[in-house]
């Protein structure tokens, strides 16, 4: 399998949740309504079906507060996301998974590794998304779905039913980080995480980063989950995200970083997070997140 797939699955989720601040659940519309399936109807490629999922828009119910916000509804948006996902990568199509915050990432990763055995990932993002339940400075689910993907958190992707197993720390690549937590940092650390932040773009070029993200990310595995958080580019270029951090990646390092990924042909499937419509006054954001979609998907210059 690969980027260079003739079917996609276009597979909205409308969740904010995990963000602690609405938005992100208007995400969706928002990049199709930028023109995301014009574009992809303009390329070669089968846009096989556009589901919606339909996750929790509103908190269950106002229990006790508990530290972590939105477990349960974090949880059951995952499964739902997760379904969709591994029906379309047991149809040997390119599951293009539209956020919502971050944490939908869980449903994207618990749906893929019920469909294949080992698969790496390579996740862009100005954050690392590694808290714990006892290093989340927020209780954001969204600042803790890596640390749930590789199990370093009490909730963990096994816990989604319909998931197969962990992803292994070694197939793990961040790419962009620049605002990581000391709780974060030390588990970087002391797990042996691969992290490719903006210090490391800016000394080895983003085509050396991605090339070695490729490579890590790849070894081994029956390909690579791309996780592209919207707030990794600088905020200069997409303003519209929950959390945007300043020094992150230009547009055309994103562009060639997408191009680079696509010519790889190792990327099974792609999540678009973070883009929040509130924030995204002229859509400049949304509009992005489509040209670094199709970019992944194929399109050239040439
Ligand atoms: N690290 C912080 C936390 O855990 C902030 C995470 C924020 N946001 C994201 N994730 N957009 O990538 O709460
Ligand atoms: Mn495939
Ligand atoms: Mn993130
Ligand atoms: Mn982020």
């Amino acid at each position: 399998s690969g980027s260079e797939h003739k079917k996609v699955r276009l597979i909205s989720v409308p969740f904010w949740l995990g963000s602690g601040r609405a938005g992100t659940e208007l995400g969706p519309e928002s990049i199709i309504k930028a023109g995301l399936v014009r574009k992809i109807r303009s390329m070669d490629i089968h846009l096989e079906s556009e589901h919606e999922v339909d996750c929790p828009i509103k908190p269950f119910s106002q229990g006790t507060p508990s530290k972590i916000k939105y477990l349960p509804e974090v949880m059951e948006m995952s499964g739902l996301v997760g379904e969709q996902v591994y029906r379309a990568a047991i149809n040997d199509s390119f599951p293009l998974i539209l956020g919502g915050d971050h944490s939908v990432a869980i449903g994207s990763l618990a749906g893929l590794t019920g469909h294949y055995n080992n698969l790496g990932v390579i996740w862009f993002d100005a954050h690392g998304d590694l808290n714990t339940e006892e290093t989340t400075p927020s209780g954001n689910l969204h600042g803790m779905a890596l640390a749930v993907a590789i199990g370093k958190s009490n909730f963990k992707l096994t816990d989604i039913p319909g998931a197969g197993s962990l992803i292994k720390k070694e197939n793990i690549v961040i790419v962009g980080a620049r605002d990581l937590d000391p709780g974060e940092r030390e588990l970087i650390r002391s797990e042996g995480i691969t992290v490719f932040s903006m210090h490391e773009i800016d000394r080895m070029g983003i085509e050396t980063v991605v090339k070695k993200a490729i490579e890590i990310a790849g070894n081994g595995t029956d390909g690579i989950h791309l996780s592209f958080d919207m707030d990794c580019l600088d905020p200069q270029e997409a303003a519209g995200v929950g959390t945007p951090v300043p020094g992150g990646l230009n547009y055309r390092e994103a562009h060639f970083a997408l191009e680079l990924l696509s010519e790889s042909q190792r990327v099974t499937s792609m999540d678009i997070v973070e883009v929040n419509p509130l924030l995204d006054y002229d859509r400049r954001t949304a509009r992005l997140a489509v040209e670094l979609a199709s970019s992944l998907l194929g399109k050239r210059i040439l």
